[in-house]
């Protein structure tokens, strides 16, 4: 189908979505939140695709959700409709990996997006912050949450109570973004990071995803037998012996998911 707010294109296995409102820095409306939700839903469907990157602009992943729109709104409105609610689900329940892409700003709605991805590549040129404070409200798509986990909560609380952009550098130090790259080579290092990721088990690739996540949501040791639990279940798959005898043969291996 076609698109209005973002764009989607699958080649290689890779499907790159990009979001695409330039004149108001890729701020997040419901009917972009509502196409990206789409998108990921046939992304996860569609058998060719292994890795999902989600990026936006040179000058903007996402300045924030779109403060016009949401304006209008009321408590009634927001909370009968459930803003966003649905839309945001559709990236934490997706199985398959997804890298952000970070250029430039990446603010309120836009950096809560880019942490719901599995990680983050960062351009030198990436500003993170959650400004909602400025606007009379509190981060609502996970921002007090996930922002805490990465960088601690001295840096975040800082960063809520203030309002404070935090640039790339500042980002990779806290542990927010898995590494910065020149703004010119930020899509071919993404795209290279996303080819990668295709060539493994389709199989590890959805464990260690779980795995991983696992950890946000229960105790180490509890964590710690769920990995375990996985790396044992590997052993029922063929890309477990291929991938193994493959390092044995000296070969490369030929991975089947299965
Ligand atoms: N919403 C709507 N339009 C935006 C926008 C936004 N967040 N950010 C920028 N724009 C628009 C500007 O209005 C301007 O449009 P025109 O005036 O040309 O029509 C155009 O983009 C270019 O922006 P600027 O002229 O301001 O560009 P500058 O380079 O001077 O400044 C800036 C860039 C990013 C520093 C500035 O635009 C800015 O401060 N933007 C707002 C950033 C912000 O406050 N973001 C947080 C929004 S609140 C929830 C889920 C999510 C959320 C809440 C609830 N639920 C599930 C309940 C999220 C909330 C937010 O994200």
């Amino acid at each position: 189908m076609a698109f209005k707010t973002i764009t989607v294109d699958v080649d290689d296995h890779v499907c790159l979505i990009r979001l695409n409102r330039p004149d108001a820095l890729n701020a997040l409306n419901t009917a972009m939140l509502r196409e990206l939700a789409q998108a990921v839903d046939e992304a996860e469907r569609n058998e060719r695709v292994r890795c999902l990157v989600l990026a936006g602009s040179e000058k903007a992943f996402a300045a924030g959700a779109d403060v016009k729109e949401m304006s209008e709104k009321s408590f009634v409105d927001v909370f009968t409709e459930d803003l966003f609610g649905r839309e945001a689900h559709a990236l934490e329940r997706c199985r398959k990996p997804i890298i952000a892409a970070v250029a430039g700003y990446a603010l309120g709605g836009g950096c809560e997006l880019a942490m719901m991805c599995d990680f983050i590549i960062a351009a030198d040129t990436a500003k993170f912050g959650q400004p909602e404070i400025n606007l009379g409200v509190v981060a609502g798509l996970g921002g007090t949450q996930r922002l805490t986990r990465f960088v601690g909560k001295s840096k975040a609380m800082e960063m809520h109570l203030t309002g404070r952009f935090m640039d790339a550098e500042e980002a990779e130090r806290s542990g927010l973004v898995s590494r910065v790259v020149p703004a010119k080579k930020l899509m071919e290092e993404v795209m290279t990071a996303a080819q990668k990721i295709t060539e493994k088990s389709a199989v590890a690739v959805m464990a260690v995803k779980e795995s991983v996540n696992r950890s946000y949501e229960t105790t180490l040791s509890e964590g710690v037998l769920h990995e375990r639990r996985l790396f044992q279940a590997m052993f029922a798959t063929e890309d477990q012996a291929e991938g193994m005898g493959a390092f044995v043969d000296k070969r490369e291996a030929q991975f089947r998911d299965r």
